[in-house]
């Protein structure tokens, strides 16, 4: 096994420059930008050797034939796009990376036994859609016709979505796994957290994917002229809208000093009219609550409303909330927590188990078979901005670290 961690490194600057140049690092999904970095990606997986397609939910797959092909495939690989003003890693490390194991294996003319597919699933992030891990739900078969129905703002369905980045909407049933379907799902990707480097320790052994709760919030009020408008008569929806969101950050806050934190935000909002000149007559909010307890996740939001709801009434203000999308906590499988920690093992790289607060494909492929993530240390912690930030040898532990994952999990 001789991954290139140079070839990886290159790779890794190639693909984070294809971004919309004006907000680095930005490489949305169902966007132009996003298949530019696609058609790059695909013809990597071609000249590696693997046979290469989009499939009906619009993941890229490249697959390697392995010597018994009865035997399930093992899946290894991560996401391609990004959060807006994201960083370069989350996501294209752990696509490069398998991508570099498996171009190891064909240039040293090794056939795995089982099938192996490097796969970049389409949309992990959270789309303009309002939903995320769109390809591994469809892998798991729980995308269904509602999301397809789903709009962004321009009006695009999720279904036009899918087929713009050249998926087949109406053939998902090709896409679905059994529930025992796969061998093994790895994926390497950046902590996104501190703990890594803080105990300076070269990799993490994820030992489960935090739950994630997101719901919109709609605060309605009167838009009225923000001169003439005298202040007690104002129905004004930001008013209430502050109060939800310090009401929100007190209660997480709150909730870091009992037995089980949580972690709440409001990452957006859309204000209307939106104007300088003119009192808000609505602001719609994404709360999104994570944390290892699901049921805490899911209550969070409905207490929030009803517990606020006679403030905003005392402003003229109603609240509604409505669902957007839960994923309960998903724990990694211990069959490969064990193989990572042999492998890393084997290449004398100490590791330290540990929980994922940010969320992943592997809580959809996780209804496929068993799955495991390898964690490598980033930059003080900093994702989803543009400070995010690896060195070309944390790249090369954790492709180390899966090829070798890959290697024993094989030899079964
Ligand atoms: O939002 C997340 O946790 C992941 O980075 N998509
Ligand atoms: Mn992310
Ligand atoms: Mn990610």
């Amino acid at each position: 096994m001789a991954i290139d961690q140079d070839r990886l490194w290159r790779r890794i600057e190639t693909l984070s420059r294809i971004t919309d140049p004006e907000r680095p690092w930005t490489r949305r999904s169902f966007t132009p930008r996003f298949l530019e970095g696609r058609a790059w990606l695909a013809a990597e997986f071609r000249a590696a050797g693997l046979e290469t397609e989009i499939d009906a939910a619009g993941n890229l797959i490249g697959r390697l034939a392995g010597a018994d092909p009865a035997l399930k495939p093992i899946l290894i690989g991560s996401h391609s796009d990004t959060v807006p003003s994201g960083g370069r890693y989350d996501g294209i490390l752990g696509v490069l990376a398998a991508l570099e194991v498996a171009q190891d294996l064909v240039e040293r003319g090794e056939r795995p036994r089982h099938p192996l597919e490097v796969v970049d699933f389409l949309a992990e992030e959270p789309s303009e859609f309002g939903l995320s891990c769109i390809g591994s739900r469809a892998l798991a078969g729980t995308l269904n016709a509602e999301h397809l129905a789903l709009t962004r703002p321009d009006g695009m369905t999720l279904r036009e979505g899918i087929a713009y980045v050249g998926g087949h909407p109406d053939e998902l049933a090709s896409v679905k796994r059994p529930a025992d379907g796969i061998a093994a799902y790895v994926e390497v990707h950046i902590e996104q957290g501190r703990v890594l480097e803080n105990e300076r320790i070269p990799i993490g052994i994820v030992t489960d994917i935090a739950g994630i709760h997101r719901e919109r919030i709609t605060v309605t009020g009167r838009a009225d002229h923000a001169g003439a408008t005298p202040m007690p008569l104002r129905a004004d929806a930001l008013v209430g809208a502050a109060k939800l969101i310090q009401a929100a950050y007190e209660r997480a806050l709150a909730s870091a000093r009992g037995n089980q934190p949580l972690v709440a935000t409001f990452g957006h909002i859309e204000v209307s009219p939106n104007a300088a000149n003119a009192v808000p007559g609505e602001a719609v909010l994404t709360l999104e609550v994570r944390s290892g307890d699901e049921a805490a996740t899911a209550a969070f939001g409905a207490a929030l409303a009803r517990d606020l709801r006679p403030a905003l009434e005392a402003l003229r203000l109603t609240i509604a909330v409505a669902p957007i999308s839960h994923v309960a906590p998903t724990a990694c499988a211990p069959l490969v927590r064990q193989t990572i920690a042999r492998a890393a093992a084997s290449l004398g790289l100490a590791t330290r188990d540990l929980p994922s607060g940010a969320g992943h494909d592997g809580v959809q492929v996780a209804r496929t078979g068993p799955v495991g993530m390898i964690f490598v240390p980033c930059l003080d912690g900093r994702s989803h901005a543009p400070e995010e930030s690896i060195t070309p040898e944390q790249a090369g532990d954790g492709a180390r670290v899966l090829a070798e994952t890959v290697r024993l999990l094989d030899a079964g």
